[in-house]
């Protein structure tokens, strides 16, 4: 561990310099900077990443929807190859390939050894990024503590993690794919598959067809669904919805609601799934209005934390025994689902290379995120040297 790993280099025996993007103040940029790294302790692993997605959460860093401690590196989407363990690490050794989960898997909590690994109590210290392992800051910028989003913090071509947030893949699956599995993909499948529940025949709406939506409408074409109306106001995403399996697009709501209608002969969906960049209270009527009686509909999407007024039919609610279920990380368990969705991809069942709109340097990563604020992407990809 003393010597110069890949690209960054040593600082003595402890540390690495690696390059990282860091917010300092809301509503900036990311700041593409050099930072300190801390050799792994007990339990972690220090892995080199090949990829990060960019996905929308973080953005909701930089806007203070979700409200976090700063400095902060982003990134919560990664794959790489783990380079250095730290003491105890048992499931993991040098060399191998992994995906970072951005909740991490103790296996030990109630809620993983209920079969809930997304709910896992190390969860509590995600949004404030301070390591799991010893409430520590593992990355320093500015000779300032900074905490790793996600515990990740995959806008670094380095990260150290606790292994309950690295999951062991196989090595002939390409990493820059494999990293979109880390939110993303798993979020989005989880959230038809697990949350809504889709049986053989259902008809299912997905509202906002980017990197979570496009994975639910997968999800919902593997568990059989029959009609997948795809909602976007975005004319490229809902032509690249189809591509995923949908069977009709919708550009609002209410043009959603008139296409259901005459579809479904009056009866309505089965399932929506709210997947839209930024979930909000004005979007839980319509959606709730599109679903029949014993309908659900799933809200993935990620609220302001301050937003807490919905409106909503109480009566319809419960007259007709309709379902509203809120989700994180698609309600799977990311060491039973992650591997078993990159088998799919494998076989040729689940698309990821297509999800790939455009790639990267770190040192764009805000051209990425402008690109998505403007609709012009499924998924940006940084990919690492
Ligand atoms: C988010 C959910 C809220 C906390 C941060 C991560 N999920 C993924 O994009
Ligand atoms: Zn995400």
């Amino acid at each position: 561990m003393g010597s110069c790993v890949g690209s960054g280099s040593r600082k003595g025996e402890a540390d690495m310099r690696t390059q990282a993007a860091v917010l300092w103040e809301l509503n900036t940029s990311w700041s593409v900077e050099e930072v300190e790294l801390d050799d792994p302790v007990e339990g972690e692993v220090l892995v080199k990443l090949a990829a990060s997605g960019l996905c929308h959460s973080d953005e909701h860093l930089l806007t203070g929807d979700i409200p976090a401690p700063l400095p902060m590196v982003g990134g919560h989407e990664g794959a790489g190859i783990v380079e250095a363990v730290g003491p105890g690490v048992n499931s993991l050794s040098v060399g191998d390939h992994v995906v970072l989960a951005f909740i991490p898997a103790c296996g030990r909590c109630p809620s993983c050894s209920s079969g809930h690994q997304n709910l896992c109590d190390l969860g509590a210290n995600l949004v404030t990024g301070i390591p799991v392992s010893n409430g520590v800051h593992r990355i320093r910028a500015k000779g300032q503590g900074a905490g790793a989003f996600c515990l990740l913090g995959t806008f670094s071509p380095y990260v150290v993690v606790n292994e309950a947030s690295a999951v062991k893949i196989d090595n002939d699956i390409p990493l820059d794919k494999a990293a979109l599995v880390g939110c993303g993909v798993t979020t989005g499948y989880g959230s038809a598959v697990y949350a809504a529940e889709i049986a053989p025949g259902d008809t299912v709406v997905v509202v906002g067809c980017g990197g979570v939506g496009m994975n639910a409408i997968q999800g919902a074409r593997l568990a059989g669904a029959e009609r997948i109306i795809a909602v976007d106001p975005v004319a490229f995403k809902r032509e690249q919805a189809t591509e995923f399996g949908a069977t009709h697009s919708a550009p609002d709501l209410g043009v959603a609601y008139a296409l259901v209608n005459q579809l479904t002969w009056g009866r309505l969906a089965d399932k929506a799934i709210i997947t839209t960049s930024v979930a909000s209270g004005d979007l839980i009527a319509p959606t709730m209005s599109l679903i029949s009686k014993g309908g659900r509909v799933v809200v993935t999407a990620v609220a302001p934390f301050l937003q807490n007024e919905v409106q909503l039919s109480l009566f319809e609610l419960t007259l007709f025994q309709k379902d509203l279920r809120g989700s994180i990380f698609g309600s799977a368990n990311p060491r039973y689902d992650m591997p078993r969705i990159l088998d799919l991809y494998r076989e040729g069942k689940l698309k990821l290379d297509e999800l790939i709109t455009r790639t990267y340097s770190l040192e764009e990563v805000n051209q990425g995120y402008q690109d998505m604020r403007d609709g012009k992407n499924i998924r940006g990809v940084i990919l690492f040297e």
